[in-house]
């Protein structure tokens, strides 16, 4: 099946896909979101009205005769997934979550539109609004989510049976969103997976924020979809018919799908349409009496008339007997299955696989010490934990070999089969990062990806977002100081970490050797409402940790890992490969008779959260405080203090074997020592 160009209404909508209500033509139901749409931004005095105005009559299509949810359930893991990737069209889900019949969206919060504390916000906050799926506005990241959604669904479905998952992902797209690089990223590896249950219509209204797109592109987003690997086709965006000729097409593609429906942003209003002007500001109360009219809505701001309202409410009533069809189907499921399906579903951890998988990680490493990197401690950690923990789906975004993050048993996932448990990304560290966030949206999932910390700039955006989120992603991003060596600065990171760390509600862990890597492997996985990043190292380190200790010590966030012998005259505060090199400086300053401390901090935020009286056992009250770490101080004067030491990276690196690299830039035993002596004002 390849539909191109002129496919409009190749195929008649199915009785199954009929309209909902025959009583209320289409163009009332789609007017009433133009309507309102309008009337919540002229309200706010801000917002998008021109985007939910032309896409309003796909979005009707689609939501009364295709897409599958239930408003009274806006959870049911058997729906189908709808993101609205031009998050700044955010006035479009509301009006259809409001229309539909989402109690949570009430009127009332249509009219509090962008207000603060309302179900509403300025773009779609899916921790804010049931029936919002995922957190929209930076473009293109909506659609990469629904890449790993759909991802999400294959997978699931491969593992629990067609029976309790079988759903469709659709996305609202604009230009905007096929401009920016990640949908390059996304779509590619839709098209690599065949993702044939994601169906995207793109708003192909040819306007942006600048003016007409012809400005700044020119791309056949036909073609380009195409090359890609998918089904694409035009159509008129205002013809019900048409869209749901395409809809129904794509409901047995064997690609993904790109319906590309031309339409006229702000579609009704007699001046704007067609124009930049109704992207993104009011439309004013002139414009708007007059798109009435054009539109024969003779309503009053905010009213939609009962035969609307109840054939909307009709249409979010489409899928109950699917619901409860479904509910059945699970019911009948196995019970060890259904109870697996339902604790995956639920985020729930495998507790006692997990605890177990722990506990003999550490028996081993205490029985045999290993001296090896820290993505190689990773490595001999997920050997345990992936068995334990069957929704953890790892991945690498090329750097599969260098990341170690999959394990002997596990199975890559590909087209024909979804059923692995390994995802080759390629080279596309930001779609990974975004298709991870979808994963871990949809349920079910657990993603854990690889790549270099360096190139953690290049998925920043979408870890950004599943912070905001609250989303349980992993990644490792291994190779993470000049300790990488002779690749040189343009593979050494040296902010990376600082700029990770100042990311709200994202955990940063850079373990010091192979049991603090299994602590902070188990540390990120049962941090079920927020990101983590695992900074690990190319070089060996020494196993610190040699004795038994069922305790999580990195769980505090900072821990003294070799007390002083005597009082501590000086606190070195170290992370990962660094914590090692501090335990050789305390041995220095022993030699010269001052008693030093060193505390481990595999991770700030957690220090930062641990409750006074640990947060300042973990600190000291020693009379000098040195922090080393290879990479720069920002980030580290909340531990040390202003008046602390540190002896890190205030450069970029350089390429050459990696201990001549620690010499040259003067991170070594000898200079933390003879600081400590500086500020101590002996030497
Ligand atoms: C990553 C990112 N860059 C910039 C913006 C600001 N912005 C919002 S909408 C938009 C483009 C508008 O064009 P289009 O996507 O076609 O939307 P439409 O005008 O059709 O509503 C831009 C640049 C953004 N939201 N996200």
């Amino acid at each position: 099946m390849n539909a191109t160009a002129s496919s409009t209404a190749a195929v008649a909508p199915s009785n199954r896909h009929a309209p909902a209500d025959a009583s209320a033509p289409h163009n009332a139901m789609a007017n009433a979101i133009r309507a309102l749409a309008m009337d919540a931004v002229e309200q706010a005095k801000s917002g998008h009205p021109g985007m939910p105005m032309g896409t309003a009559d796909m979005a009707t299509v689609l939501f009364t005769r295709f897409l599958k949810f239930d408003p009274a359930d806006p959870a049911w893991p058997d729906r189908d997934r709808f993101v609205l990737s031009a998050g700044h069209g955010s006035m479009l889900i509301y009006a259809l979550l409001y229309l539909t019949g989402y109690a949570s969206m009430t009127l009332n919060e249509i009219k509090r539109f962008r207000q603060l504390g309302s179900k509403t916000p300025g773009h779609p906050e899916n921790f804010i609004t049931a029936g919002v799926e995922t957190t929209t506005g930076p473009l293109g990241q909506g659609l990469a989510n629904a890449v790993g959604m759909a991802i999400a669904e294959k997978h699931m479905a491969a593992v629990f049976g067609a029976g309790v998952v079988d759903h469709k992902t659709y996305v609202i797209a604009s230009d905007g969103d096929l401009m920016e690089g990640i949908s390059h990223e996304a779509v590619a590896l839709a098209g690599h997976l065949k993702l044939n249950k994601l169906i995207v219509l793109f708003d192909d209204n040819g306007i942006s924020i600048d003016g007409a797109l012809s400005l700044s592109d020119s791309t056949d987003q036909v073609k380009r979809f195409e090359a890609c690997g998918w089904n694409a086709s035009r159509v008129d965006g205002h013809d019900a018919g048409a869209i749901a000729a395409a809809l129904e097409k794509a409901q047995s593609s064997d690609k993904p799908v790109l319906i590309a429906c031309k339409t006229k942003i702000g579609y009704g209003a007699p001046t704007k349409a067609g124009k930049a002007s109704s992207h993104g500001s009011p439309l004013g109360q002139e414009e708007i009496k007059g798109a009435r009219d054009a539109l024969s809505w003779e309503h009053e701001p905010f009213d939609v008339p009962e035969h609307v309202l109840s054939a909307w409410r009709a249409a979010g009533r489409r899928s109950k007997a699917a619901h409860a069809e479904w509910a059945k189907r699970l019911a009948a499921l196995d019970a060890g299955q259904r109870a697996e399906f339902e604790r995956r579903m639920k985020g729930e951890l495998p507790q006692q696989a997990l605890a177990d998988a722990v506990r003999k990680v550490k028996e081993t490493l205490a029985a045999t010490p290993k001296d090896i990197a820290t993505r190689s401690s990773s490595e001999f950690a997920l050997e345990a934990l992936v068995p334990a923990v069957p929704e953890m789906i790892g991945g690498s975004a090329d750097l599969t070999g260098s990341n170690n993050t999959r394990t002997k048993s596990m199975r890559a996932i590909s087209a024909a089969d979804f059923s692995g448990r390994f995802i080759h990304y390629g080279v596309r560290e930001h779609g990974m990062a975004a298709a991870m966030n979808g994963m871990a949206l949809h349920g079910g999932i657990i993603p854990y990806s690889g790549t270099f910390l360096v190139f953690s700039d290049y998925a920043r955006p979408a870890i950004r977002l599943a912070a905001l989120m609250g989303e349980r992603v992993i990644h490792v991003m291994t190779h993470d100081s000049i300790g990488l060596g002779e690749d040189g600065p343009t593979h050494q990171p040296v902010e990376h970490l600082a700029a990770l760390r100042a990311i709200p509600n994202l955990l940063v862990f850079r373990p010091a050797d192979a049991v603090e890597t299994l602590e902070c492997w188990q540390l990120a996985l049962q941090a079920n409402n927020r990101p983590s990043v695992l900074a690990l190292t190319r070089q060996a380190l020494p196993q610190l940790r040699r004795s038994l200790d069922a305790e999580n010590r990195c769980a505090a966030g900072a821990y003294e890992i070799a007390a002083a012998d005597g009082k501590a005259e000086v606190s070195l505060f170290a992370t990962g490969s660094e914590v090692s090199l501090a335990v050789e400086a305390q041995k220095l300053l022993a030699a010269e008779g001052v008693p030093a401390r060193v505390v481990s901090v595999p991770c700030f935020e957690l220090l930062a959260e641990a409750p006074e009286a640990a947060r300042r056992t973990a600190i000291g009250t020693a009379k000098v405080n040195v922090g080393v770490e290879a990479a720069v101080r920002q980030g580290w004067d909340a531990i040390i203090g202003a008046d602390g030491a540190f002896i890190g990276m205030s450069s970029f690196g350089a390429s050459a074997p990696y201990k001549e690299l620690y010499e040259h830039f003067g991170v070594t035993p000898q200079a933390v020592a003879a600081a400590a002596l500086r500020k101590l004002g002996k030497a």
